[in-house]
């Protein structure tokens, strides 16, 4: 479904004007990941030109005043402009390469103020990164509300078909801003919503509880899944014994922690992440009767993950893998969707429902006791312009609240409800940051809120403080007709000050048991090979077996399994078993989804049957997925052709990880740089009697092992043979016919896997 972001349609005029000079169409129908609007020329640039527009698939900010006043002007006209290089006062420049001198060999002068101004700059680029959440990537898009909701809260933005524009900010919580996308951890899931009422921020995670059920202990949770504070390692992750040491001495941790090991840990994009807002929050219709919810988003892409060699091996190979995969697809037209929902309770005094305490973080609702009820869409259609304006600037708040939504006593929520506003005075210099662009509000702002760092408000009126006469009372109070915010008048139980948690929050083991408990056999496996190789890492013995303790309370075989993979005892538990329902809601598989914006590797050796390859490359791109061609060597294939191929990987430069799926068109002989010394991945490759491209043989090998789905025709069964791979094997489709292989594979990646390929041991099934 194709949506149209509000300035798109300006972006998109500015972009005809130079369309004489950008080679090819529009972004649909390419290959994505073109660096910029227009393609350079080989020489540099001698003509003056006006700077080049954002890309079609890119969007900044809405033009809105820093009081949330409509601006009438697209977020192109304000970027940089003029043809001429300027200081930043508008002084156009004759150099900027050399420094004023006294002679060409003598010392730089005082005076020079142009290279003042540029080193200042250059010094201050950069800001703290977030002390959390650091490692993001973001883009615009717009949600549309079904109208469902209208019968719980009265927030507008959930009526029948408004459509507020939205920004998205998906993160990995550990490591800095520079670490890789794919390494097992919670991913950050916050959306701000534009909301005619106010900016309404969904600050969540892709894993529904979480470690810590009290903000006080937050920076500890932090500081021992950061880095170690002497070696400053290892980095984004949380194989290290700090974290074990914490989670398996706050055993409240246990649920989160199951999540981080299962395959919610190393998402396969963030495309298919769900996200959840964690915390029980509070509705409230027109007539100010309350409910409580938790809030779900659900990708329409399924949820999928990647599979832990295959997530080591990206971190290397692309460390970009995740944020490089959202701007290609939203480049590439397939613009990813997730549906919002909510479960609702009653807005009980003891805020329980079924036994389950709905102020506690670290537990959920399964969806068989109270079904996630949709209601609206959210699509992601723009990548942003600007990464340090929007993705890092951007300033979320689980405090900006619209009417009809209103938080709980979740002690962990409180916490939040402090940090949020306070990170962002060090982080973005001072109390203003809610005027800097992405932050801006749609709703029109008088606030009293005067000066400060970086205010670009200019007020009018001498009396900021009410009741006042001199600017005439102004601004007025909103009752609720007017669309005032009031808290809910929730009556709070007579109480003495204690530094205490409720009975409830003492049952730390039966929510991970059923999360255990509703994984499907491949699923637990994966688990069990998560802790051992992250308890694996650990250093200290003691914490090794302390960990396994907590495993024992969840389950015998899987505290089995990973004592065993660490060479210690088995622990018996303390406590018996709780018994619980398993909730198949939790599996990951089972299931078919789009395939849409799935990547295929298309093998070719350098001659071969094109018109075949340019088919199946067709095909894939008429199914909105986007095909890439691996060659031996880079440039087009059928160069002296009407329709040559565009060649985007070579056996060099790709690696299975890729790929989605890959496609063999034949059986390509080794490349004439297949050899050890030029690319360690060929090793041996021209030895004699080698008839097929070593790194075609490690592409092979590791897709089957990821179990991707392997499709081929011509003689591609000899490469399959020569790895080893049988090509009965399931998810293996040789035949002559190319397209009819490509149906069958993509049939294939609607599963996501070919799950068959992973045989379960006989004792978890
Ligand atoms: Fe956050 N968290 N958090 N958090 N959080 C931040 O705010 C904090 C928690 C989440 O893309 C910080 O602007 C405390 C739960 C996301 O910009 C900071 C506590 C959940 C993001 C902060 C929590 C989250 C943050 C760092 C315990 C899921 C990234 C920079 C009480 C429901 C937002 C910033 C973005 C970011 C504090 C717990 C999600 C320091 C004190 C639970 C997605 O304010």
């Amino acid at each position: 479904m194709e949506e149209s972001h509000p300035i798109r349609e300006t972006v998109d005029k500015v972009v005809d004007k130079v369309t004489d000079v950008v080679s090819g169409g529009g972004p649909s129908g390419e290959i994505p990941g073109r660096p910029g609007s227009r393609p350079p020329t080989v020489d540099e640039p001698t003509e003056p030109r006006e700077p080049l527009p954002p890309k079609p698939d890119q969007s900044g900010p809405d033009p809105f005043s820093p009081t949330g006043q409509s601006v009438d002007v697209s977020a192109a006209e304000r970027a940089q402009g003029g043809e001429r290089l300027t200081t930043a006062q508008g002084l156009r420049l004759v150099d900027t390469d050399h420094s004023l001198k006294a002679g060409p060999r003598g010392p730089v002068l005082l005076q020079d103020h142009h290279l003042r101004e540029k080193i200042m700059h250059f010094d201050h680029e950069r800001i703290p990164e977030r002390v959390v959440h650091a490692r993001g990537a973001a883009a615009h898009g717009v949600f549309r509300a079904y109208g469902t909701a209208t019968t719980v809260t009265r927030a507008a933005f959930l009526a029948k078909d408004v459509e507020t524009p939205v920004f998205v900010r998906f993160s990995t919580v550990l490591g800095s801003r520079g670490s890789a996308d794919t390494v097992r951890d919670t991913r950050g899931f916050a959306t701000k919503f534009y909301t005619g009422e106010g900016v309404f921020d969904l600050v969540g995670n892709n894993i529904p509880v979480f470690f810590i059920q009290d903000a006080i202990k937050f920076p500890d949770v932090i500081h021992a899944g950061k880095p170690h504070p002497d070696r400053e390692i290892p980095q984004a992750q949380s194989a290290h014994d700090t974290f074990w040491d914490f989670v398996s001495l706050h055993t409240e941790a246990t649920h989160h922690t199951l999540w981080n090991m299962s395959d919610r840990g190393i998402p396969r994009s963030f495309r298919t992440m769900e996200g959840f807002g964690v915390h029980t929050f509070r509705l409230v219709d027109a007539e100010g009767a309350t409910t409580l919810a938790k809030f779900h988003w659900k990708p329409k892409a399924g949820v999928h993950s990647l599979v832990w060699e295959e997530a080591q091996i990206i971190s290397g190979v692309d460390p970009d893998f995740h944020r490089r995969d959202l701007a290609d697809a939203i480049e590439a037209g397939a613009h990813p969707q997730w549906e919002l929902g909510i479960q609702l309770f009653p807005d009980t005094p003891e805020q329980t429902f079924e036994g389950i305490d709905l102020l506690d973080p670290t537990k959920i609702v399964p969806e068989e006791l109270s079904p996630v009820q949709p209601v609206g869409v959210l699509t992601l259609n723009a990548n942003p312009v600007n990464f340090f304006a929007e993705t890092e600037q951007v300033a979320f708040h689980v405090g900006h609240l619209v009417p009809g939504i209103d938080v709980t006593d979740d002690p962990l929520l409180a916490g939040r409800l402090f940090s949020y506003l306070d990170t962002q005075i060090t982080r973005l210099g001072g109390p203003n940051f809610g005027q800097i662009p992405i932050n801006r509000t749609h709703a029109p702002v008088n606030d009293m809120l005067r000066d400060g760092f970086h205010q670009d408000a200019v007020h009018s009126g001498v009396a900021p403080y009410k009741p006042n006469s001199l600017d005439g009372g102004c601004p007025f109070f909103a009752g609720q007709q007017e669309g005032g915010y009031r808290e809910t008048p929730v009556q709070v139980p007579a109480a003495r000050k204690v530094r205490e948690a409720p009975a409830s929050y003492a049952d730390h083991f039966s929510q991970p048991r059923l999360f255990w408990l509703s994984l499907t056999p491949v699923e637990r496996e994966h688990v069990i090979a998560a802790y051992t190789f992250e308890l694996g890492k650990v250093y200290e013995q003691a914490i090794k077996e302390r960990n396994l303790r907590v495993l024992a309370e969840i389950d015998p075989y899987l505290c089995e399994q990973v004592a065993q993979g660490l060479g210690l005892p088995v622990p018996k538990p303390v406590n018996s078993l709780p018994s619980v329902e398993p909730s198949p809601a939790l599996s990951q598989l089972g299931h078919t989804w789009p395939t849409t914006g799935r990547i295929i590797g298309v093998v070719v050796d350098g001659g071969g049957d094109l018109d075949t390859v340019r088919a199946v490359r067709q095909a894939v791109l008429d199914g909105g997925m986007v095909p890439l061609i691996i060659a031996p060597a880079g440039g087009v294939l059928g160069a002296d052709g009407d329709d040559p191929v565009t060649v985007q990987r070579t056996f060099a430069t790709a690696r299975s990880v890729e790929f989605d799926a890959l496609l063999l068109a034949g059986t390509p002989a080794p490349g004439k740089d297949a050899y050890g010394a030029r690319d360690a991945k060929a090793g041996n490759g021209t030895a004699a009697g080698a008839r097929t491209d070593p790194r075609v043989l490690l592409m092979l090998g590791e897709a089957f092992r990821h179990a991707k789905p392997i499709g081929g025709w011509a003689d591609a069964a000899q490469a399959l043979t020569a790895v080893g791979i049988d090509t009965d094997a399931p998810g293996v489709i040789v035949q002559d016919d190319a397209e009819a292989v490509l149906g069958e594979v993509v049939r294939l990646l609607g599963q996501h896997r070919v799950w068959e390929r992973f045989p379960t041991t006989a004792a978890v099934v």
